[in-house]
């Protein structure tokens, strides 16, 4: 156990850097601009006071679509300070999942940057209890909710200083969401004390930031991962976090890495592979680096030895999920194996179990279950779920197939189930299936999870279309949008082929077999 007070409110891991000499320190920096800690515990101050105006009582949800700008944690720290409930929403979400999402939670105020304010339309404002749109920068577009406000002249309005609502450790803190098979997401609830024991757990231990460290991490607020590399590890430890918004291209991420001179980076398999690859790499600086870490992906040695021979670091690679909310296995950076997710993070229980529950020896492949403080207690709204995912007081059934060797690190071997993840985020190869059979060319189509030669996954499509394509490309691209059109943009098929019609099995169903090794 950590040390985590009873009654504790989560908002302490920024405002504890007024009190423990880093006011006047960089808390985040960026092309968005830059905040020491007192200007950003000011700025989250009049976020709480704001949301409280609006007349939300304890645990109302406030939901935050952002990109990573100083109004994210601004935003965040303010709500949960107040004793509010933030949503974190993945900025690509479409109309129809971002009704969902509102109408889930419940959410009577909502947070979007100007450039993503005209997706709360009629569409996603339907049936909610959406009440306020705040629009973070810039102007404030036309949007179906109710009211919409500018932050900037909204702030101005309210005091910059704020006291914690008196929170349990254990009372609701914010939540994320899961993506799902039937489009049908899980909110995942995380407590007040969650934050803390993950930084204990795992930033104490493995990346072991100073004050004088600069967090870069290129996976977005949005994604536990990124939650934790950007906001809850430096300002834990009075460090700086370098805030980059748009779109994640190399080009950028170079740009941003001289201009800015981040110590520890944080990314994940496929943008390494981007950023080795990309042009300008050999010519980019990264001599500010001191740690490269990945998650989200399994870590080939093609990647690993491209990194090393460009920057000269060895990336340290772990694996964590949403419902822990970060990382609970990891390599070190003097301890580790590649190929391996890594040691069992201090502060979390790893259990590889057998079919029967039984947990299985060295070497031998079972289950990995894992428990810690940072679980969450429950899907929002979905105790049939809850139950299928947290069982025997509290463990978490993650479905990941694992061998540990006698050393303690952990080899991935698959999934249980047929959940993959592509470039990071998890998505059910049916689920996609399901999409692309109903566009009106289809006939029939079937979607699969393959490896490619680095060991990173991917989704390849082999499709029936009603009228035989003339160009392949073209078709290939419309159904690639319609997918993203359709579902997150992510889950789009990377590889599509077009065949004459499917096998089938003896009882007339699409033998996946024999399509898997078209
Ligand atoms: O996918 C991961 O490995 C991960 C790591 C940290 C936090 C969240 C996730 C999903």
């Amino acid at each position: 156990g950590f040390t985590i007070p009873a009654r504790y409110n989560a908002s302490r891991i920024l405002f504890d850097n007024l009190s423990n000499g880093n006011a006047d320190r960089l808390a985040l920096t960026g092309p968005a601009g830059q905040r020491s800690y007192a200007e950003l515990c000011a700025e989250a101050s009049r976020w709480g006071n704001g949301f409280a105006s609006l007349g939300l009582t304890r645990g109302d949800r406030v939901l935050l679509f952002l990109d990573d700008t100083p109004a994210y944690p601004a935003a965040f720290f303010g709500a949960v300070r107040a004793g509010f409930v933030p949503l974190l929403i993945n900025t690509l979400t479409p109309p129809d999942l971002l009704q969902f999402y509102l109408a889930d939670s419940g959410a009577k105020v909502a947070v979007a940057d100007a450039e993503f304010a005209a997706r709360f339309d009629h569409q996603a404002c339907a049936d909610t209890a959406l009440q306020t749109l705040i629009v973070a920068s810039g102007e404030t577009p036309t949007t179906a909710a109710p009211s919409t406000v500018t932050a900037d002249r909204w702030l101005r309005d309210f005091a910059d200083q704020l006291a914690e609502a008196d929170t349990d450790r254990n009372e609701m803190a914010f939540w994320m969401y899961s993506s799902g098979s039937t489009g049908r997401p899980k909110g995942i609830v995380h407590l007040q004390h969650d934050m803390a024991y993950s930084e204990q757990a795992f930033a104490r231990n493995v990346l072991r930031l100073k004050p004088d460290d600069i967090c870069f991490s290129v996976p977005k607020m949005f994604f536990a991962y990124g939650f934790g590399n950007a906001i809850t590890f430096p300002f834990s430890a009075g460090a700086t976090t370098l805030l980059l918004p748009g779109q994640p291209k190399p080009a950028a991420i170079f740009d941003a890495i001289r201009r800015f001179r981040p110590t520890v980076f944080f990314g994940l398999p496929t943008l390494y592979t981007a950023m080795t690859k990309a042009d300008g790499a050999k010519e980019a600086d990264f001599s500010s680096l001191r740690l490269s870490v990945s998650a989200a992906e399994v870590l080939s040695a093609d990647v690993f030895n491209s990194w090393k021979s460009l920057t000269g670091l060895e990336i340290v690679e772990g694996l964590g999920s949403t419902e822990v909310l970060h990382v609970y296995l990891s390599n070190r950076e003097d301890l580790k194996k590649l190929g391996a997710a890594g040691l069992r993070v201090p502060g979390y229980e790893i259990a590889l179990r057998d079919s029967e529950g039984r947990e299985v020896g060295t070497d031998e492949e079972g289950i990995l279950w894992v428990r810690g403080d940072s679980n969450t207690p429950l899907y929002w709204n979905r105790p049939d779920k809850t139950a299928e995912t947290i069982r025997d007081g509290g463990w978490i059934y993650t479905g990941d197939r694992f061998v540990r060797d006698a050393d303690g690190f952990h080899f991935f071997r698959g999934r249980a189930d047929d959940l993959v993840k592509i470039s990071g985020q998890w998505v059910y190869p049916l689920e996609v299936e399901l999409c692309l059979a109903e566009h009106p060319g289809i006939r029939e189509c079937a979607v699969f999870a393959h490896e490619l030669p680095d060991r990173r996954m991917s989704l390849k499509a082999v499709v029936v279309t009603n009228d035989r394509p003339d160009d392949e490309a073209t078709i290939t691209k419309a159904l690639q949008d319609y997918v993203k059109a359709k579902l997150l943009p992510y889950k789009y098929p990377r590889e599509i082929v077009f065949i004459d019609e499917l096998p089938k099995t003896g009882t007339g169903k699409i033998d996946r077999q024999a399509v898997m090794r078209l």
